[in-house]
């Protein structure tokens, strides 16, 4: 590769521009000239890795007033690195021993809110802001993942109630953005999810309007007149970044980047086509609109999320580092392999232009994808936010049908044993991000390793497991049958058996595991 000569060597920013090295692909049209239309909530590694891009594409495709505020409400700040850099960054496409480098530029500022929601309210409220879109993870919406309602008893809501001019949480946030739109200019605005939640628009909705009816009548009725919250299905693996990929940058290319991204070639939008004002043309730049986004959001959930989360709790107690390294284990990859295809592809409604069965063999490709980096840990992370829509959904769906979810019982019970090995009772063996990770832990010291008894005592925590289905006697008793094993000395034992004795999978069908 090129690199820039050492003298003219800096830090990423406007005036570098010009001066990139010719294998850096830079912002083909004129910079100086773009004006803010939206705002994005979350400007993390998945952002820049994958809507900011559309929105470059789109720039390029057709020009126009659609640069994008990023609104940064939880640390890290951005001022020092995406902020010092003017919004520019780095973003990379890794696959095997290919590497494309793109700066991207339609992220025309950055507002750091983290300690006061001043000014991010500035920006939500402004009158040439059309769009607020948002990546905040799954726990930043404040609902009880089970129902999708708003939890009323969560502790940035209770502050938001009782100050509802300085919220923290994100239902917070918009509303009092919402108020100050109502209260001055009174434009519209289109709130966009793009977090890996199920009807995600549905959600946003429902949190911003239950919090929104608690401030009056008059609100409420606004917002139902004059914001949208459709629905979309975003897709990009974009790991978290790490020294190597910022020295890699600085290294190839001559420049310092303290915000690079970083992700697979494989990309996909569907949104929801339901605006209340002007909206960017995604779809000039490879987006998807529909009316429908639903399909969509099932078979990348169930199917690519869903394999992710059960490779990384499967994986991580095994013993291994990545998901590329789970998928070089034949075991796993059978496994996995055959829950998606006996047990989930039944579940999902026919997807417009998509075979769902190549459907998992592609995402079973850009898993094994060497050069992405993605930690079991990482995907592990907050999985109770995550299950329900990736695991138990289909669970629930196949119980309801009276079919038999052996195979989908496993990753529920590899994410038990996830957080129970991270308890002091089973000798704290990884340090665990989840909400619920200290309740879980308190669960798993006071029971021990008695695994009927814990999966019982873990399946009534009913903001994330429905009644229901905890009550179902063939699930619970799959789910401590494989708990007793992952959490033994031999965590994988009970899968290989699953594949060496096919009689115990109880199905008609038996196919070897491959
Ligand atoms: C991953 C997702 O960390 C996780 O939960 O499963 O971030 C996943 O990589 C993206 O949804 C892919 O689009």
């Amino acid at each position: 590769m090129s690199a820039m000569p050492p003298e003219q060597a800096g830090r990423l920013g406007p005036s570098l521009l010009d001066r990139l090295p010719p294998v850096v692909r830079r912002p083909a049209y004129d910079r100086s000239k773009l004006k803010p239309g939206m705002a994005h909530i979350g400007v993390g590694a998945f952002h820049r890795g994958h809507q900011a891009e559309y929105t470059e594409d789109l720039l390029e495709a057709r020009f126009g007033p659609w640069g994008s505020i990023g609104v940064n409400v939880r640390p890290p700040a951005l001022a020092e690195t995406l902020g010092r850099q003017g919004g520019l960054y780095t973003r990379l496409i890794r696959e095997g021993d290919r590497m494309e480098a793109r700066v991207v530029g339609s992220i025309c500022a950055v507002v750091d809110s983290v300690q006061d929601s001043a000014p991010a309210l500035a920006v939500l409220a402004r009158p040439d802001i059309h769009a607020v879109t948002m990546t905040v993870t799954e726990k930043g919406y404040c609902h009880r993942p089970s129902t999708g309602a708003l939890d009323l008893g969560h502790p940035d809501i209770a502050h938001d109630l009782a100050h509802p001019q300085s919220p923290r949480s994100l239902p917070g946030l918009l509303v009092r953005a919402l108020e100050l739109r109502m209260a001055s200019h009174g434009r519209s605005l289109t709130l966009l999810s793009c977090d890996n939640i199920p009807a995600n628009g549905v959600l946003l909705g429902t949190v911003v309007r239950t919090l929104a009816e608690r401030r009056g009548h008059a609100l409420l009725k606004w917002i139902d007149a004059n914001a949208a919250f459709p629905s979309a299905m975003v897709d990009r693996i974009a790991p978290a970044v790490t020294d190597a990929d910022r020295d890699q940058v600085e290294r190839e290319f001559g420049y310092r980047d303290e915000a690079v991204a970083v992700g697979e070639p494989f990309r996909q939008w569907v949104i929801e086509n339901r605006f209340a004002g002007p909206m960017p043309q995604w779809d000039l730049a490879g987006a998807t609109l529909v009316s429908d986004v639903e399909p969509f959001e099932h078979l990348k959930m169930r199917v690519l999320n869903g394999a992710q989360s059960t490779l990384s709790y499967l994986g991580v107690l095994t013993g291994y580092e990545h998901t590329c390294d789970d998928m070089a284990d034949p075991l796993l990859v059978g496994f996995v392999r055959r829950m998606l295809m006996e047990e989930t592809l039944p579940t999902l409604r026919p997807v417009p232009g998509i075979d769902a069965a190549a459907y998992v063999e592609q995402s079973l490709a850009r898993l094994r994808n060497t050069a992405i980096r993605h930690r079991n840990h990482q995907i592990a992370t907050d999985g109770s936010q995550k299950i329900v829509q990736r695991v138990l959904n289909p669970i629930r769906e196949r119980l309801g049908r009276g079919q038999d979810v052996t195979l989908l019982a496993a990753p529920v019970a590899a994410w038990m044993a996830y957080l129970a090995r991270a308890s002091a009772r089973f000798g704290r063996q990884w340090p665990v991000a989840d909400p619920y990770a200290g309740r879980i832990a308190a669960i798993a010291d006071g029971i021990g390793d008695d695994a009927a008894a814990l999966a019982g005592e873990i399946l009534s925590i009913d903001t994330i497991f429905d009644p229901a289905l905890a009550a179902d006697h063939a699930f619970r008793a799959k789910v401590a049958a494989l708990l007793q094993g992952f959490l033994g000395t031999d965590p994988l034992g009970c899968l290989r058996r699953l594949a060496e004795d096919d009689s115990s999978l109880s199905k008609s069908s038996r196919k070897p595991l491959s």
